[in-house]
């Protein structure tokens, strides 16, 4: 029976992040999706100036206790992009009451990059993250949203020992597998998988360029690759590949830069 996936982050309607990667990425690997939108915005913001932004906060209990009245549950709840710290608590709640017994609560921590918060995000969401990132089965920060949650001053120029700290630092939050993205060596980035046991790294040629949604696209294909039974190592080759295939066919389109263009590469991905 195909898995029933919730996602929980907000619909940015133009600029290929969030729902707008996550669904069809997760139907196209074969699970089943329903979202809870946590804001919709015009564009992601990141990019694009004046753009709008609805919160959907008050709307989130209600949809809530409909979901509870109708016994509707989930395989997996994966959270992402939240702009409200009022929405953690609705958020355990989901994860307390509407996830089914052995199925999987995903905590994509997507609030900041390259050292800054996203615009207009402040500390009470880190403070959230770090909340629901103790229950999570799995928590999938970059290396900037790593920092944030564990309290290591961001840098730029990553040392072995400084991902060692961060790594560390995030298992002992208790989330139970750590996946840190943005990993970088030399001329070469990837992600670090991390279970208190094994403690996988996988790393790729750098790109030049580097485009905004390719961590949800990264964590989409990742947690695809989770419920199709992938291990550590097979599950970062092919997340990495994907997103690098992503870029190359995205830098000659000049009239493209707000987000990757993904979706030949998700074409050929499902057939291999
Ligand atoms: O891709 C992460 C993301 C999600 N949602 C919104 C964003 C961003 C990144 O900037 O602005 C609204």
């Amino acid at each position: 029976m195909s898995k029933k996936i919730l996602t929980i982050q907000d619909i940015s309607c133009y600029g290929q992040c969030s729902v707008t990667v996550a669904l069809p990425i997760l139907s196209a690997l074969g699970f089943e999706t329903a979202i809870l939108p946590s804001a919709i915005l015009s564009t992601h913001t990141a990019g694009f100036k004046n753009f709008t932004v609805l919160d959907l906060t008050n709307e989130m209990p209600k949809i809530i206790n409909h979901w509870k009245s109708e016994n509707i549950k989930f395989d997996v709840i994966y959270t992402g992009y939240i702009g409200n710290k009022i929405q953690f608590d609705y958020i355990l709640d989901i994860k307390n009451n509407l996830l089914n017994e052995g199925g999987l609560f995903i905590v994509d921590p997507a609030m900041a990059d390259n050292g800054n918060m996203y615009y207009g995000l402040g500390n009470d969401i880190v403070l959230g993250m770090i909340r629901i990132s103790k229950e999570a089965d799995y928590i999938l920060p970059n290396i900037t949203e790593a920092s944030f949650l564990t309290g290591n001053k961001y840098q730029e120029i990553q040392t072995k020992e400084y991902q060692d700290k961060l790594i560390k630092d995030l298992y002992k939050l208790g989330a139970k597998n750590v996946i840190l993205t943005g990993v970088t060596e030399n001329n070469k980035i990837g992600a670090r998988a991390y279970n208190g046991i094994d403690d996988v790294t996988v790393l790729k040629e750098k790109e030049k360029t580097s485009y905004h949604g390719t961590g949800d696209i990264f964590s989409s294909i990742v947690i695809g690759n989770i419920l199709n039974g992938l291990d550590f190592k097979a599950n970062l080759d092919k997340a990495t590949d994907f997103i690098i295939d992503s870029i190359r066919n995205t830098v000659n389109d000049k009239s493209h830069s707000y987000g990757v263009k993904y979706e030949e590469i998700l074409k050929d991905y499902r057939l291999n």
